[in-house]
């Protein structure tokens, strides 16, 4: 056999934001192949477990690798005209009304191959990776026929195949009706349930399914019709709700043990008591609120107080959240919502796997997936305080380095 012994890497004198908090000693981390081996406070650490490392340096902080848990990642054309109509005053439902917003991403997305979308995806999804992230979920939604569906979920997993980083993907059919359903929005929530769900499931091309459950998309009946058609294939379930008005989306997703309910803005007491009795996580996407110039707050401090987990992820998507930096997700959890930068942390990392029904990832222990982002900072809050590209030292992917400065 050949030399199949596992490369060994060692920082010394390094702070750890474990996933959930910020362990009180500056540490010593060794990592073995593809896991994390040691994790040791460096007043207990002992020279003699350097020999055979790879000596990655001193000082810094270092976190799991982020997990951004909500994109829309691939997609064909622009909405800078939308941008535009925007800042003049017409309001994103309007354009939605008006045949654009996520119709006209549609169409692009349409016209274009899946080697195309493949390759207008692959730097969008390297900002990401340069700014620490080692996991991402990608949804479809942009397609809305089973096959332009399945291509953007088969571009997805590509991406995955071929960046140094962990795909995964979420068919969102109920997106958005399509121009042939119009007047029809039932015959087309047929086609999700007895066609789409159907052949990606079939085909593996999904790992979760979602809605968009808000009066310019999908009713609360019609997207627990996708739930019950997701749940007979064996595939979990999440939701955008309460982004714009406040359906009870949000419940009638926990009642059927949704990861999670996403945006959340307008969500109530009742929505919050459900998410809390069925485990979902709250994913904040202050990207979306800052690009619509929402003002509705979503309900930080109930959900911190009754419990539930709060994710915190991009929504990147080229009409309400343009924005293709995580760590800038971090500072505007914090300077919008007021979440604690521990929390916006923990929302990217812990939280954001457990989004995506994810139990090892996000997180550093003894026996973790080294999965590890090493930043130029001092303390964790400082990835959350300045918005700062540059900073990030080190990125392992399941223990190997593919990032360095
Ligand atoms: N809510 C969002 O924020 C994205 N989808 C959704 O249901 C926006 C998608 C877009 O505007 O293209
Ligand atoms: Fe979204």
């Amino acid at each position: 056999m050949s030399n199949t012994t596992p490369k060994r890497h060692l920082w010394r004198d390094i702070h750890v934001f474990d996933g959930l908090r910020t362990l009180p000693e500056s540490m010593a981390v060794i990592t073995e192949g593809s896991r994390v081996a040691s994790l040791v406070a460096m007043r207990e650490f002992d020279e003699g477990l350097a020999e055979g490392c790879i000596d990655m340096g001193r000082g810094g902080v270092m976190t799991p690798g982020l997990v951004d848990c909500h994109t829309h990642l691939v997609f064909g054309g622009s909405r800078a005209d939308e941008f535009e109509a925007r800042l003049e005053g017409v309001s994103y439902e309007e354009i939605v009304r008006r045949g654009g917003g996520i119709l006209s991403t549609v169409t692009a997305t349409r016209e274009a191959s899946e080697d195309v979308l493949l390759e207008l995806a692959k730097p969008r999804l390297q900002a990401l990776i340069a700014d620490g992230v080692t996991t991402v979920e990608i949804k479809s939604g942009y397609g809305l026929t089973v096959e332009d569906e399945v291509k953007m979920l088969r571009v997805a997993r590509r991406l995955g195949e071929a960046l140094p980083v962990r795909v995964v993907t979420t068919l969102l059919g109920a997106h958005a009706l399509p121009p042939e359903f119009q007047d029809d929005s039932d015959g087309y929530i047929d086609l999700v349930c007895q066609e789409m769900v159907p052949a990606v499931a079939r085909e593996g091309l999904a790992d979760a399914v979602d809605v968009f459950c808000e009066k310019i998309a999908f009713s609360v009946v019609q997207c627990e019709r996708v739930f019950e058609a997701a749940e007979a294939h064996g595939l979990p379930i999440k939701a955008h709700a309460e982004q714009l008005s406040n359906l009870g989306g949000t419940a009638m997703a926990a009642r059927h043990g949704a990861l999670s309910a996403d945006h959340i803005e307008y969500l109530d007491e009742a929505g919050i008591a459900a998410m809390r009795d069925a485990g979902s996580v709250a994913v904040i996407l202050p990207g979306a609120f800052h690009t619509l110039r929402e003002t509705q707050q979503p309900p930080i401090a109930a959900l911190r107080a009754a419990g539930v987990p709060m994710a915190v992820a991009t929504d990147a998507n080229p009409g309400s959240s343009p924005l293709f930096m995580p760590t800038l997700m971090l500072n505007l959890a914090c300077t919008l919502f007021r979440l604690t930068p521990q929390e916006a942390l923990a929302g990217m990392t812990a939280h954001g796997a457990s989004a995506l029904g994810l139990k090892e990832e996000g997180r550093i222990h003894e026996g973790a997936i080294a999965d590890l982002c090493i930043w130029d900072i001092d303390t964790p809050a400082a990835l959350a305080y300045a918005v700062q590209p540059g900073r990030l030292r080190q990125r392992l992917f399941q223990g190997e380095l593919t990032h360095a400065v």
